[in-house]
């Protein structure tokens, strides 16, 4: 029944708009719960408390993207500057992370061991840094390939790793920078004899299998007089990005007397950025220089 004239609803002329409109609202909160249960198909994917979150990002066939777009052998330092400066993007635009690592086409992102950051959702943390830096690698690629005209739109996958100590933390980071010395070394040696003594691919493999690291070293010294300790540190240790108070100048417009108008000045700031180094990682000195990377609080 109509509550305003009495008589039932479907003949009812004089329905007030309020009226219908809970009539309608009603009919919509029915239809809702009627469907809601569809909601606990979702799985609970959050991650265990106190554990470090890691997100590892590795680039979708870029063995293929590499050869594309002509990236220098055995590394490209431009392609290296492009993926942190995706990752500097990432940090700073996505809350609580407190270190990255990246080396070659991959990137592990450590959230702080408490951090809430969307109840702790894997897919969430997952999602947000692979689409950020996606984006990122698309919206500054210009700026690192002048010459280079992107070919098509590059893809990254990404995984979440816990990690319930400190300890398991920095074991976790040492492999990953344990593995850009084996690979950049092998490259090294590889891709020397290849542009240096005309071997090909497959001859270079042959000439590099079952050799040790200080067969690799001697290779290079003896034959390319090439001391592989002297190599860029970017390529040897990847890159490790923190935050770190840096000093920042800008000119801004100052108003003030009449006089001066339009003058600019040199203001100096200063801001906690996401910087880059290219340092070890393994042994102690780093996370006894910086202790504030595994603080609970900071
Ligand atoms: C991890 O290391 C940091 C920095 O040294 C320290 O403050 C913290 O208490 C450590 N956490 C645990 C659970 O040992
Ligand atoms: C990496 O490539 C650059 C050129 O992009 C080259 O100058 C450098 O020596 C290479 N590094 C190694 C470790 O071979
Ligand atoms: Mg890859």
């Amino acid at each position: 029944m109509c509550a305003s004239c009495n008589v039932k609803v479907r003949n009812c002329l004089g329905v007030t708009s309020v009226i219908l409109r809970r009539f309608l609202s009603l009919g919509v909160t029915m239809a809702k719960s009627k469907f809601e249960y569809v909601r606990d198909f979702e799985a609970d994917d959050t991650c265990l408390a106190h554990c470090w979150v890691v997100v590892r990002l590795d680039g979708r066939n870029f063995h293929r993207f590499a050869e594309k777009h002509n990236f220098a052998k055995p590394n490209d330092s431009r392609a290296l500057h492009l993926m942190t400066k995706c990752a500097q993007t990432v940090m700073e635009e996505l809350d609580d992370i407190v270190i990255a690592y990246g080396q070659s086409d991959e990137y592990s992102f450590v959230f702080k061991r408490k951090s809430n950051w969307f109840k702790r959702r894997a897919s969430k943390f997952m999602t947000h840094v692979a689409s950020q830096f996606a984006s990122s690698y698309v919206f500054y690629w210009r700026y690192y390939f002048e010459d280079q005209p992107l070919l098509y739109p590059p893809g990254f996958d990404g995984r979440v790793v816990l990690y319930p100590t400190n300890q398991t933390l920095k074991d976790y980071l040492s492999w990953r920078q344990a593995d850009c010395h084996i690979n950049n070394l092998y490259n090294t040696v590889f891709w020397a004899l290849i542009q240096k003594s005309g071997l090909t691919p497959i001859q270079a493999q042959g000439r590099l299998q079952g050799t040790l690291a200080a067969d690799k070293n001697e290779i290079l010294f003896s034959e390319f007089n090439v001391n592989y300790n002297h190599e860029p540190l970017m390529y040897r240790k990847g890159t490790v990005l923190i935050w770190q108070k840096v000093d920042e100048v800008t000119t801004k417009e100052v108003k003030l007397p009449a006089e001066m108008e339009g003058r600019k000045m040199a203001v100096t700031r200063t801001r906690t950025k996401p910087v880059p180094f290219h340092c070890d990682i393994i042994g102690d000195a780093f996370w006894k220089k910086h202790p504030e990377i595994l603080d609970e609080d900071s």
